[in-house]
């Protein structure tokens, strides 16, 4: 009797199993039987494998049923009405931007159709209205490159290699953003496809409620096929990268703290602090990125991170699609991205690198492969930022309920062996729980969490605030009311994982 049950639990198992498989591939079949039918691209081809390995994490390099591909917002409105109407719902899908998300799902999915947006990548600029028109598989050196030509650029991402889409529907930290918000608080219109496969414009004068919603809520709501940012008239700055010995951290951190209080007395200077440990030359460097966003040489902003002494620096005159060549981190290991935000204080900032130069040696004694770098960022995130978002006529960060000066951590480590995978997420789990438990103790933490740089298990819409979570859950069941975003579309942070009093629903 229990043998029979037993046996008869593997069968239906298996059959469940078929009958799963069976409907992606009908859900590609449906896709393959419209206008759509050469943009479906399959394991078997050059596109299919080409997209895969052009996600930044290995990790999240997943391998779908079937990749589609679309060209325009028509197609992409073609693509949701098929996957929604086929076989009653049950279709799965995820939507990919520049693909840079460090955990496995986000932009890509297993048994199910994956809409990589990269061929719609064009940067048109309209010079009388000051606006660029982004599409929303674009990398950010593809528009600083096309509005180098007109000596323009937008408030988009520090590295020319990161996606608009992702970057700009979860904040955007620019070097920009002391004078003018985070990247979402600087685009004027999005155009996207919704659920039932209508194409809008969404902007101050249309669907406002969906135009705020979409700065920071994610893919909540629909899909962006298109970005109008407000243009910044210049795109020549004074930047780079500069490096230290190690023995030179103190410095930094005194440098760093004064830095975000100061910065609203010069908000053209921009400075992310790195501590990285790189194991092929088993050595911890200390890097700074200053930029200042107008061509102006040693501005007084930097001078207690000039007058450190340094091993190296390129900073120079250029303009921003030439530095963000530079600023990037290579791909092809397996990532993992986590954040917290504390506020702007001395013995925190000490307790990060502290942790920082404690955990290579774990890493050293657990560590299979022998390729793997550490980096600890640390970036301010001043009530500033908040001030001019609010300018810009505001977003769903709910950052403005915080009235003090903040840092932002980033634990940033990767590695090539995937027998690695675990040790390293321990690691990282265990620096942001010491590090947040430490602020805690000594009345320095604060609960934002920066959706762009979270892991899947850390629920950052949670920490908008519940005004902001009440009013993204309002707003994407108005434009979406069958949920095909929440479940349909699984991948991402999803307000429906979000309990309403803030917490983790599951
Ligand atoms: C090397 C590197 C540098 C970075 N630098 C910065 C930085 O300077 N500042 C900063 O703030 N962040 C930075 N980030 C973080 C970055 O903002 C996020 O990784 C962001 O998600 C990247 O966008 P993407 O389009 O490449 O992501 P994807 O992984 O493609 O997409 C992210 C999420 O958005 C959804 N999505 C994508 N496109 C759409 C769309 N059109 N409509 C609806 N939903 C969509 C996806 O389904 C996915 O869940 C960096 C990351 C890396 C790896
Ligand atoms: C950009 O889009 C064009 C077609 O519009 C395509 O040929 C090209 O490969 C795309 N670039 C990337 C990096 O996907
Ligand atoms: C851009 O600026 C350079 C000088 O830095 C100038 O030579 C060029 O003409 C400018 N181009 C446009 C389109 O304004
Ligand atoms: C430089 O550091 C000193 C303290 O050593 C501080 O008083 C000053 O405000 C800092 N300057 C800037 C521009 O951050
Ligand atoms: C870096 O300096 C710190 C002291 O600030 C020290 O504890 C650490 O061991 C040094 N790390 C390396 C790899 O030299
Ligand atoms: C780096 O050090 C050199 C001298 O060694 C100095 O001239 C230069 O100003 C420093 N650059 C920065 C950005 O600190
Ligand atoms: C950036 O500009 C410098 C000159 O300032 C030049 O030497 C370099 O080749 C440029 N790099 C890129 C990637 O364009
Ligand atoms: C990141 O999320 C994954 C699940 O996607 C989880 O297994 C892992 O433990 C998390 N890592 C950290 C450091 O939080
Ligand atoms: C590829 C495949 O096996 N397709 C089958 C899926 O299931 C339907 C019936 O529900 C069949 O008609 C298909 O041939």
């Amino acid at each position: 009797m229990h043998i029979t049950s037993a046996v008869a639990a593997l069968c239906i198992g298996a059959l469940a199993k078929a009958a799963h498989a069976n409907t992606s591939e009908t859900c590609c079949s449906a896709l393959g039987a419209t206008t759509l039918e050469s943009q479906v691209v399959y394991p078997d081809s050059a596109a299919y494998k080409t997209s895969i390995s052009s996600y930044w994490a290995e990790n999240v390099q997943l391998a779908p049923t079937c990749i589609l591909q679309p060209r325009t917002a028509q197609e992409v409105s073609l693509a949701v009405s098929t996957l929604v109407a086929a076989d009653g719902g049950v279709c799965k899908f995820a939507v990919r931007g520049g693909g840079h998300t460090t955990w496995a799902g986000a932009n890509n999915i297993v048994d199910g159709v994956t809409i990589d947006l990269s061929l719609m990548n064009r940067t048109t600029y309209h010079e009388k209205e000051g606006i660029a028109s982004i599409l929303p598989g674009s990398r950010w050196g593809d528009v600083y490159e096309t509005l180098a030509k007109y000596n323009v650029t937008v408030a988009g991402g520090r590295s020319g290699v990161v996606g608009v889409s992702g970057f700009l529907l979860g904040g955007g930290n620019t070097f920009h953003t002391a004078r003018v918000g985070f990247g979402c608080d600087n685009v004027e219109n999005y155009e996207v496809v919704l659920a039932n496969g209508d194409i809008i414009e969404v902007n101050r004068d249309s669907h406002a409620d969906l135009f705020k919603a979409l700065k920071g809520g994610s893919g909540n709501f629909g899909i962006v096929t298109r970005y109008d940012m407000k243009i910044i008239d210049d795109d020549k700055l004074w930047g780079g990268i500069v490096t230290y010995d190690n023995s030179t951290t103190l410095k930094h951190l005194e440098a760093g703290y004064h830095f975000i209080n100061n910065l609203e007395n010069d908000p053209y200077a921009s400075w992310i602090g790195m501590w990285g440990y790189l194991s092929v030359i088993d050595q911890n460097i200390v890097v700074n990125a200053l930029e200042y966003t107008t061509p102006v040489a040693y501005p007084a902003a930097f001078d207690n991170f000039t007058t450190i002494a340094n091993t190296s620096s390129s900073m120079r005159v250029t303009n921003i699609w030439n530095l963000t060549q530079e600023l990037g981190q290579a791909p092809g290991y397996r990532d993992i991205f986590v954040t917290a935000t504390f506020v702007n204080n001395l013995d925190v900032m000490k307790r990060t690198v502290d942790i920082h130069n404690r955990i290579p040696e774990e890493a050293k004694a657990g560590a299979k492969g022998d390729d793997y770098n550490m980096y600890t960022m640390i970036q301010p995130w001043p009530k500033l930022f908040t001030d001019r978002s609010t300018e810009q006529g505001g977003n769903v960060l709910g950052l403005d309920r915080f009235e003090e000066n903040m840092f932002q951590v980033l634990f940033d480590y990767a590695w090539k062996d995937e027998a690695d995978d675990v040790l390293f997420h321990r690691l990282a789990n265990s620096a942001l729980e010491e590090l947040t438990a430490y602020s805690k103790s000594i009345g320095a933490d604060n609960e934002f969490i920066y959706l762009n740089y979270a892991n899947s298990t850390q629920n950052p819409l949670s920490t908008y605030g519940s005004e902001s979570v009440e009013y993204i859950r309002t707003v994407a069941k108005k434009y979406d009311q069958t949920g095909v975003f929440q479940t349909q579309m699984p991948g991402g942070f999803k307000i429906s994982a979000v309990a309403s009093e803030g917490k983790d629903e599951l």
